[in-house]
């Protein structure tokens, strides 16, 4: 440098140093355990990268594109009607049909695979989930929707809908919401929901009411629940007073949205490119009265596994990010992966992600099962226990090893353009979206008939860790399996299993009610 005349650092001369970014590789070749697991159960022929990885590279693109043009609410025209327009970007289209292409909801019912099929449609949503910008929300949705109308008999007014819903055909392809939360809550939604249902003389209703949370609300159609008005305007509260219902969002000539108003896009930590919204509205009748929660339970069934499926996703992509980024930087004399502390930093996090890998394709096993018609009545207990165990672990899950993640890179996992802390925003929401981690609890300890309410959450923690361990035991005990599928289960293994033991045998369930009430509204300092 002196020789040539200059110096580094003077002037605008910023050093000759740049950090090589991590790269992403294609996310398929480079994880083992899908590949392993694909090929130990799907037949051979399908374990195809092409098969399971849309469109590589360009997806990419359009994720990010959702991430930093999000969506924006139009509330008037330039002449300054009401017209409720959400503005979402090209690459959000674009993710819409390329999913319709993709069959990635339609494999589901197309049931190509048999049994497996689940799994080959999971498969599918855990390598575009992370690159998808969130577009996998409105198909979870979408899929959900789709189970329920099955499981009610595909007949009208929902037969056209159905075949939309599960159609390989972009220009034919609809999406669908979800709307259960009002203002009044969203976990407990028999006591929170106020939306009523006038009945109308030509046998429709019209819904009134507020739904506080409703994402993806470009959607074409939704499923919601709402109370029955009897002919004195009365309702029955609790759960026996809800009904489901299907409403289409269509506009009418002058472009005003039929029987809904957006009253805002919600202002969201992540998940951004979606819009969220909260809605008036009004509909058409789907399910038999007083079944709504029942009814709509098949929903949540799909969309929590959906959710899992996510939540594994994010886990794997930053893995990949991090191991890449482990061979391109350097600090105090060798790179990354030479430091055996990083090492085990990662070796850890490779240690959850192929747990919750297995934990996910195993329930989605199951749902294929029940699907085709060979579930047990053993498989079919185990799918309805582990749904909302997988749902709740591998949410929390998520947010922890992403977070360890971001660390890996240091300050540049702290940098927006990075993308990366986006993979942490939006991985924050899996455990409250679709039931939170104590509602969920609270499920598991209903299925397994234990009354400790206490105990609820470390079961559920119990439950994933032993159900996750004896799956990664069966990994490594197949026949194709490698020696680092041998080291996961044992690091798995020796961790602690199972905390509601623990927590037992240290009375930690015994008098806590007042000590916990204490310690959290603690104010005795003088
Ligand atoms: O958050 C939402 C959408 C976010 C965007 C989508 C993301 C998808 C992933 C994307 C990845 C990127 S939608 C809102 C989600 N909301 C919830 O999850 C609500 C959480 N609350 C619960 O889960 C509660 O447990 C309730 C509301 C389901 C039930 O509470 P209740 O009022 O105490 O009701 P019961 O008595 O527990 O249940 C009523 C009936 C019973 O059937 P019957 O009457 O035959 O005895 C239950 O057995 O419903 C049945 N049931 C179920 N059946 C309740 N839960 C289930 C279930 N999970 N599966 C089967
Ligand atoms: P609350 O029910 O008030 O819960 C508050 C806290 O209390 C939680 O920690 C919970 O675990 C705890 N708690 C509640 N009950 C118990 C109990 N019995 N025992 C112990 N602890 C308890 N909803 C939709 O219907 N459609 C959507 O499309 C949708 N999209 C969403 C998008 C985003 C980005 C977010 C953040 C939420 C969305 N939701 C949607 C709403 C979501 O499903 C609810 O926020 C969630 O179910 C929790 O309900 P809540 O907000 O009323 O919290």
């Amino acid at each position: 440098w002196e020789a040539a005349g200059y110096l580094p650092f003077t002037r605008a001369r910023i050093g000759s140093f740049f950090q090589e970014n991590p790269v992403l590789k294609n996310p398929f070749v480079e994880d083992a355990l899908l590949r392993g697991y694909l090929k130990r159960h799907i037949p051979q022929e399908v374990s195809r990268d092409y098969m399971f990885y849309p469109r590589k590279g360009e997806v990419d693109g359009w994720g990010r594109e959702c991430e930093v043009n999000p969506p924006r609410l139009m509330h008037f025209d330039p002449w300054g009607r009401r017209v409720d327009h959400i503005v979402t970007s090209h690459a959000w289209k674009r993710m819409k049909d390329l999913s319709a292409q993709e069959g990635l909801v339609a494999i589901g019912y197309e049931r190509s695979f048999g049994e497996w099929s689940r799994v080959y449609q999971m498969s599918k949503l855990y390598l575009f989930s992370p690159s998808s910008g969130l577009y996998t929300c409105p198909l979870a949705m979408t899929d959900g929707a789709a189970k329920v109308i099955q499981s009610l008999g595909v007949s009208r007014p929902v037969e056209d809908a159905y075949s939309r819903l599960t159609t390989r055909h972009p220009e034919r392809f609809w999406t669908s919401g979800q709307w259960m939360t009002e203002r009044q809550g969203g976990s407990d939604v028999a006591s929170g929901t106020e939306t009523v249902a006038v009945p109308q003389t030509d046998g429709s209703y019209k819904l009134h009411g507020f739904k506080w949370f409703t994402s993806a609300t470009d959607a074409d159609m939704t499923l919601t629940l709402a109370r029955v008005q009897d002919k004195t305007g009365a309702t029955i509260p609790g759960s026996k007073g809800l009904s489901l219902f299907y409403a289409e969002v269509s506009r009418d000539e002058d472009g005003q949205l039929r029987g809904i108003e957006v009253q805002r896009l919600k202002d969201k930590l992540g998940t951004r490119q979606m819009p969220t919204a909260e809605l008036l509205l009004d509909g058409l009748p789907l399910s038999e009265e007083g079944r709504g929660v029942a009814s709509i339970a098949n929903m949540l069934t799909i969309t929590r596994i959906h959710n899992s499926v996510s939540a594994a996703a994010a886990m794997r992509r930053v893995l990949q990010l991090a191991r890449d980024y482990g061979t391109r930087r350097t600090a105090f004399g060798k790179l990354l992966k030479d430091h055996p502390l990083h090492m085990q930093t990662l070796a850890r996090m490779e240690v959850e992600s192929r747990g919750a890998f297995l934990l996910v394709m195993d329930v989605c096993r199951l749902l294929g099962r029940e699907e085709s018609g060979v579930a047990t009545e053993h498989d079919a207990h185990l799918l309805r226990l582990l749904t909302p165990v997988v749902k709740l672990y591998t949410g929390k899950q998520a947010v922890a090893v992403v977070s360890e993640g971001l660390e890996s890179f240091g300050g540049q996992g702290y940098i927006e353009d990075t993308g990366l802390p986006g993979i942490l925003r939006d991985a924050q929401v899996l455990s409250i979206w679709e039931g939170t981690t104590n509602v969920l609890s609270l499920d598991v300890l209903r299925r397994t008939k234990i009354y400790l309410e206490l105990a609820a959450r470390d079961l559920a923690y119990s439950l994933a860790r032993i159900y996750t361990g004896a799956l990664l035991i069966d990994h490594a005990c197949w026949k194709g399996a490698s020696p680092s599928d041998t080291y996961a289960a044992l690091r798995w293994c020796e961790q602690d299993l199972c905390p509601v033991a623990r927590n037992q045998r240290r009375g930690h369930y015994d008098s806590n009610t007042s000590l916990d009430a204490a310690l959290v509204f603690d104010q005795s300092i003088q």
